[in-house]
């Protein structure tokens, strides 16, 4: 080896100095990496951060625990969904003025950070199952859906593909694909089973055009056949799916059905003759219907329970709330899913609605409007937070009104919705109880314990959501943003959202059941209130009453069906 000879130093002398050096450069490098290290660790270290990694973002790093990672990647996602909703607020035309405009972005991340906490703390602890219980952190699987699972992941397939969150709207995606089994035992009921999984499979197909959901949707139609098989063809409550048998809710007098169910079937199975080609879904609706268009109604009111062997009605009960309401939300919305042409729905709905306002309709001492509930007669003055969707469905359906009334039922519509505005404001949790009062000195409150709780209901919220795109009203976005606050505040724990058992109490107590419709109405509803109304126009779909959107069918079907109908997103896109 020759080394190079410098004056005065040996060839070993020389080594010495080299191995000094090299020692020496190492400190330095060391010395210089710590500096580094601790600039990026300091606490103000994220301006330094985009100095060094700028333009790409920060990568997450999965070190530590799994729910690091998961923490990591949820931030990233939401760094990543903060630029693009920036950059699509930069080219969009603000109609609403300045703090709406920062109201409505500041909303919109909320409800995307929202949905993703609820579906994966669903998907950690709950995945397959029913839903989720947050509190002790596991799968529900209940008894509404008979052996059939995953009602979580098919209530918010739509939800998730309309916010943009691909990853989990593909993990749902395929969990239907190979999971999703309709070969299933046990008591499921018709109604729960035809708006969530028929109404959550049509929209999924719907929105992305995936074959996987027409066939499991037009599979599971031909499923719930067997429980129209009754005398007047007025559909039984309960039906086991595997062997096709059908009963009555033992809880519903003299084996009676009920309105809400039997009249809630319109808009999916229309759409499962459009889909199948098999006309006997519509047919079997159109059979409801004519049997309710002929009976004799009480002062033009259609009471809960009606016998499916002799087609009269079993007691008087009316209500706006729990057991009737959805029946007159789908007359309206036939109408408008027909594009207009289904007189015979039109004319049933305007009807029922005059019955409703000369019978129903109330004033309290207060000056609320309210929706009471008729009981052969006499009035209870109550109305259930499930009625509230009524400012929602008066709002639709002002403008096919008679030209004397459109104005009246617009009112009304926000009239209804202000009053529910009010029973959650009355709250110390600012959310609505179950049934609220007007009677004893009561004003929009609950008067009995059992009639606190919220379930994470969308009711409200979904009137707010109609009532702005109908007037673009300010005052429906800063009440849905009070929704939201006070989700945030009394219903999210560390393993979701929760139910609580009394608004009224500030110390709240959760009811551990994070619901499937929280994913599927509350959510979506809420981010639709704070979108521009196109994302959804209401001139060409109708949500059925879990909020699944399905496309107005316009008399050139086809034709409309193909523009409205996007390619499956993918992650990627
Ligand atoms: C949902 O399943 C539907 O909105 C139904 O019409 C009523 N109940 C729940 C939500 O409260």
């Amino acid at each position: 080896m020759v080394f190079r000879k410098f004056p005065g130093v040996s060839a070993s002398g020389m080594g010495l100095r080299l191995s000094q050096k090299f020692v020496f450069l190492l400190f330095l490098s060391g010395l210089v990496t710590l500096c580094l290290g601790a600039l990026f660790f300091l606490p103000d270290s994220a301006r330094l951060k985009r100095i060094f990694l700028s333009k790409t973002e920060a990568q997450p790093v999965t070190v530590g625990s799994e729910n690091d990672a998961r923490e990591q990647a949820r931030k990233a996602d939401a760094a990543k969904y903060k630029r693009r909703e920036r950059e699509r607020m930069k080219e969009r035309v603000c109609d609403y003025n300045k703090i709406i405009g920062e109201l409505n972005l500041k909303a919109h991340f909320c409800l995307l950070q929202m949905m993703k906490f609820a579906w994966d703390n669903y998907k950690h602890y709950a995945w397959g199952k029913n839903e989720l219980r947050p509190l002790t952190r596991n799968g529900h699987i209940g008894t509404m859906f008979g052996g059939l699972r995953g009602a979580s992941i098919i209530d918010s397939l739509d939800t998730l593909y309309i916010m943009d969150l691909l990853e989990e709207y593909e993990e749902a995606k395929d969990w239907v694909e190979n999971n999703l089994d309709l070969n299933s035992n046990g008591e499921s009921s018709l109604f729960e089973v035809n708006i969530r999984y028929v109404g959550g499979l049509l929209s999924a197909y719907y929105l992305t055009g995936n074959e996987v959901f027409k066939k499991k949707v037009l599979e599971l139609g031909e499923k719930l056949l067997p429980a129209f098989n009754t005398p007047t063809g007025i559909p039984r409550g309960v039906i086991n799916l595997g062997s096709g048998t059908s009963w009555s809710w033992g809880w519903a007098s003299a084996g009676s059905s009920i309105l809400a169910e039997f009249g809630t079937l319109h808009l999916e199975f229309v759409h499962l003759s459009e889909l199948s080609n098999n006309p006997v879904f519509r047919e079997k609706v159109m059979n409801i219907r004519k049997l309710l268009n002929k009976i004799e109604k009480p002062h033009g009111l259609y009471p809960n329970f009606l016998s499916p062997v002799t087609g009269n009605w079993v007691q008087h009960h009316v209500s706006l709330g729990g057991l009737g309401d959805s029946f007159y939300e789908y007359l309206i919305k036939s109408y408008l899913m027909s594009d207009k042409t289904d007189e015979e729905a039109k004319k049933m709905y305007y009807s029922a609605l005059e019955a409703i306002e000369a019978n129903l309709v109330q004033q309290s001492p207060g000056g609320l409007t309210y929706l009471a509930e008729w009981r052969g007669g006499i009035l209870d003055h109550k109305m259930g937070h499930l009625a509230c969707f009524a400012g929602g469905m008066l709002g639709i359906g002002a403008e096919d009104g008679a030209p004397e009334k459109k104005q009246r039922y617009l009112d009304l519509a926000g009239e209804i919705t202000h009053t529910c505005h009010e029973s959650y404001t009355r709250s110390a949790t600012k959310l609505g109880p179950e049934a609220f009062r007007f009677d004893a000195g009561a004003e929009a409150t609950a008067t009995r314990l059992s009639e606190r709780y919220y379930i994470l209901r969308p009711e409200v919220i979904e009137s707010y959501m109609y009532m702005w795109r109908l007037t673009h009203d300010p005052k429906y976005r800063e009440w849905g943003w009070e929704a939201v606050e006070a989700l945030e505040k009394h219903c999210r724990v560390e393993g979701g959202y929760s139910g609580i058992r009394d608004v009224y109490a500030s110390a709240v107590s959760h009811d551990n059941m994070q619901q499937s419709f929280f994913l599927s109405e509350t959510l979506k509803y809420l981010y639709l209130l704070f979108s521009d109304d196109d994302l959804l126009p209401l001139q060409d779909w109708v949500f059925n009453t879990e909020a699944h959107p399905l496309p107005i069918i316009h008399r050139n079907c086809l034709q409309r069906q193909n523009s409205l109908q996007k390619p499956d997103k993918t992650p990627a896109d």
